[in-house]
């Protein structure tokens, strides 16, 4: 199944916008319990309450060697009807891009990842390959560093416009197999409205709520499209840290329905 297919479908059948960033901090888990364990908890506790997952494959590496199995287990641990992006940035030469996508795609299996532009097109193209397959291109980040570059005005055609919609209009172009998609902040909701009124159906995943301070419900009005569809909402440390105690899944379900609750109640009629 494609990427949009399964998304669409788990939208539907969880009626949710939210995606549970997988991002461990192992210095907030309880003492009792391994990773492995935390993560097929938080997933067990919360599967039926989202539209996606995300894996930061940072909070992973960090670990040495031991981490690329703890990946490889969360991953798994996700039931198979769940998209999973991989949240790893990638993009380099041609060469190198098509080895990373190899990583994720055929050997780790997930359903989507995030790339970086920065090297244009032949740094994605290996990725856009893969039609089955989600590829979220950064567009406007949630960082404060965000304003460094992709709110440069750059001139075209005697134009001048914010190098972020410029990366917008190349993704739309980029998008021949319709497997595209955008990563937007929460944390600018200004630019979230501008990006979606340029690709009115692409989907968009919208980092940057809860420690990052987005708005919700700006996140859910400019982010969504027509049919109060197409934007995933991620949520992480507010989310699978929510409690640091024995109660660490209860607590990351109850964030979980309370943010999917506050979303629907945003959302266009579906
Ligand atoms: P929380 O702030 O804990 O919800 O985590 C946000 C997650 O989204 C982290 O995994 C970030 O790396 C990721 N993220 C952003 O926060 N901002 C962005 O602009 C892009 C991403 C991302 O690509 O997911």
């Amino acid at each position: 199944m494609k990427f949009l297919e399964k998304l669409n479908s788990s939208v539907n059948c969880n009626q949710s916008l939210i995606c549970i960033g997988l991002d461990p901090d192992t210095s907030l888990i309880p003492d009792n319990i391994s990773l492995e364990d935390f993560i097929r908890q938080i997933i067990e506790a919360t599967s039926d309450l989202v539209c996606a997952y995300k894996i930061n494959f940072a909070f992973f590496e960090a670990m040495g060697s031991e981490g690329y199995h703890f990946l490889h287990a969360a991953r798994s641990l996700i039931p198979r009807h769940i998209p999973v992006i991989a949240d790893a940035k990638r993009g380099d030469i041609g060469n190198t891009s098509r080895a990373y996508a190899r990583a994720i795609f055929e050997k780790l299996d997930f359903d989507a990842v995030t790339v970086n532009p920065y090297m244009g097109y032949d740094s994605i193209q290996p990725f856009l390959e893969h039609s089955e397959r989600g590829i979220f291109i950064l567009c406007r980040t949630s960082n404060p560093g965000a304003n460094d570059f992709q709110n440069l005005q750059c001139l075209k055609d005697e134009n001048k416009t914010p190098l972020y919609l410029l990366v917008a209009e190349k993704s739309r172009q980029w998008n021949i197999h319709g497997n595209v998609g955008l990563v937007v902040g929460a944390t600018c909701p200004e630019e979230l409205g501008l990006i979606r009124k340029q690709c009115p159906e692409m989907p968009i995943l919208i980092p940057g709520i809860g420690h990052q301070g987005g708005d919700v419900r700006l996140a859910v009005v400019n982010g969504t499209d027509s049919n109060g569809r197409s934007a995933i909402i991620n949520s992480s440390r507010q989310i699978i840290h929510a409690s640091r105690g024995d109660d660490f899944a209860i607590q990351s379900r109850q964030a979980a329905n309370k943010l999917r609750k506050e979303i629907n109640q945003y959302r266009r009629p579906f």
